[in-house]
């Protein structure tokens, strides 16, 4: 039986109201501690700026080059939107290069970082060689190649 003492008590320490409550904390917690997690592990692809229109995204990696092959029009100005997220201490002096010798490329891009490359295309139809040397065994390294194809305009 409940006395009207004991009823005053319990409006005055509510510990059931808290008791209640923890699981619904809990859970808020949780779900805060997942949001901030997705925000570590995707923020570099949100915090990406967007590449110019018409921009051609190009990734360099230990993989080399993504996509492998890149088609651009004979004659036509491009811009590559050029991004890695590669650590420096994997890279010689730090960058991964983009070389193309018959086809006047030669760019470098910092570790982790994007950077456009504009380029105006050879009208020279035509599959090109282009290949990192700064990287897992260079121009070496079949990984390291990748094509570009320039298409008659
Ligand atoms: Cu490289």
């Amino acid at each position: 039986m409940t006395t009207r003492a004991q009823r005053r008590q319990a409006a005055r320490h509510p510990e059931g109201a808290i008791d209640r409550a923890k699981p619904v904390v809990f859970g808020l917690i949780v779900v805060g501690v997942l949001a901030a997690g997705a925000v570590l592990a995707f923020g570099d692809f949100l915090n990406r700026p967007s590449a110019a229109a018409g921009a051609i995204d190009v990734q360099s990696s230990m993989a080399g080059f993504t996509p492998s092959e890149i088609r651009v029009q004979a004659g036509a100005t491009v811009t590559f939107d050029w991004w890695t997220q590669d650590a420096a201490v994997h890279l010689e002096n730090g960058v991964h290069t983009m070389i193309a010798p018959e086809l006047g490329l030669n760019e470098a891009l910092p570790a982790e970082s994007r950077r456009p490359v504009t380029w105006q295309v050879p009208n020279r139809p035509g599959t090109y060689d282009v290949y990192c040397d700064s990287c897992c065994g260079g121009v070496d390294s079949p990984t390291m190649h990748g094509k570009i194809v320039i298409e008659a305009a």
